[in-house]
């Protein structure tokens, strides 16, 4: 089934080469292994779980199994030769992309040399040493409380992924105590270890990611370990030589139907709504306001200003998940270039936004806090729309 997946996304071109023609010669590690499915968000959500993995399964000292990324059909754009591009109206079913299609796993390995993908995971190691009657899935007792006292579920992507992977699940492994992913701290790790030694328990298949959302300051660091492939960069080198000028403002704008309802939330007394820790931190007990979280043309319009003077802007990229306003910006600012990518691809949307001169987010969006996460640890400059103060980074 794998393979088979492998194989379409080469057809389609996602897939390098050499990923294919990576020298595999992996053994099992007695130190056990963790697997997990990336059942919420979407590609910047999953990456951030990602992170939090990596820390858990270092502290941990398990072989962290990269999942496939899930790219869900609504969240898809296609070609469309009449409006250029608009959402998918169909359903079609989710695509699972390897995480060494976009970035280098080599870089991971600076930080945690024991991570494998789940592509090899399954070819090389699952059929000699993960019989499907040891198959285990793990989870907390109020997850099983609620699934008929087991760990396993259906629906997507909760079942399909594990389906799409081929693996059923023989039986549930229910943890009964308070068992928590912070494991910085010492008696929480040691749980985990004591409770599923490496030799009764080699493989620790969890139901979700083994982190927190939003991200843990802690994890933010990590982010330097992601690097993207040789293509995706290629891509938007082209992309910026091509059309932009330095220098240039990199502005996210999300305003798809998903995010209106999200920001229905956004009355001004809550605070801490989704990403939200990347502009006020995660203890901020602020209200999100409508502007931090959805904004109209006249919004964007009024805060281009005085940041297109400050950089001296000849360039505003801008990325979107569905209205990217370029008439509108570009009639406000005649003297000033605005792009957008027709077709596009979220990865390089991104690589573009972590290249500007300025990057101009969104306080709540999961990708702008990729980019602002990535800018951040580089000393790049980041600001928000509808927030004023700097971002603020927590220490530990
Ligand atoms: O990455 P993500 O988890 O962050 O999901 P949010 C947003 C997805 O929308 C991205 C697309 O992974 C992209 O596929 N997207 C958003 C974009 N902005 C852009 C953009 O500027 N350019 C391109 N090319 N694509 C959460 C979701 O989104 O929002 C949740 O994870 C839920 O599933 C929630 O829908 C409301 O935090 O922005």
């Amino acid at each position: 089934m794998m393979e088979t997946k492998l194989l379409k996304l080469i057809v389609c071109g996602i897939l390098i080469p050499a990923v294919l023609s990576r020298n595999v010669n992996i053994e099992w590690d007695p130190k056990g292994y963790l697997l997990y499915c990336p059942c919420s968000g979407r590609f910047t959500g999953q990456t951030e779980q990602l992170l939090g993995a990596l820390q858990f399964s270092k502290a941990i000292n398990r072989v962290l199994v990269i999942p496939p990324y899930i790219d869900y059909p609504c969240g898809r754009k296609h070609k469309s030769s009449a409006t250029g591009i608009s959402l998918m109206q169909h359903q079609e079913g989710n695509e699972y992309i390897p995480f060494d299609s976009y970035f280098d796993i080599e870089a991971l390995h600076e930080y945690y040399p024991d991570v494998i993908t789940m592509g090899d995971f399954l070819d090389h190691l699952a059929p000699t040493y993960w019989p499907p009657s040891e198959r285990a899935a793990y989870c907390a007792r109020k997850l099983a409380d609620i699934n008929d006292g087991k760990c396993p579920r259906t629906g997507n992507p909760h079942g399909t992924f594990w389906e799409e992977l081929n693996i059923e699940f023989a039986k549930s492994e229910i943890w009964e105590e308070q068992m928590h992913y912070n494991v910085d701290y010492e008696p929480w790790k040691n749980l985990w270890i004591e409770t599923y030694p490496a030799d009764e328990h080699p493989v620790l298949a969890l139901m979700n990611a083994p982190s927190f959302q939003p991200i843990q300051p802690n994890a933010e660091e990590l982010h330097r370990y992601l690097k993207w492939l040789p293509d995706i960069v290629d891509e938007g080198e082209e992309f910026i030589k091509e059309n932009i000028e330095r220098p240039y403002i990199g502005i996210h704008l999300r305003n798809g139907a998903d995010w209106t309802r999200t920001c229905e939330l956004a009355d001004g007394n809550h605070p801490r709504l989704m990403s939200s820790h990347q502009c006020m931190g995660h203890y901020s007990q602020e209200g999100v306001t409508k502007e931090v979280c959805i904004q109209s043309e006249e919004q964007v319009i009024k805060e281009l200003e005085d940041i297109i003077t400050k950089h001296e802007a000849k360039t505003i990229f801008i990325a979107t998940d569905h209205v990217s306003m370029e008439d509108e910006i570009q009639d406000a600012y005649p003297d000033v270039r605005v792009v957008t990518m027709s077709p596009e691809r979220p990865q390089v949307d991104l690589y573009i936004l972590e290249e500007s001169d300025h990057f101009l987010g969104n306080c709540v969006s999961a990708f702008s806090a990729y980019v602002s996460r990535s800018r951040v640890n580089a000393k790049r400059s980041v600001s928000h729309l509808g927030y004023n103060p700097a971002p603020v980074r927590d220490e530990l």
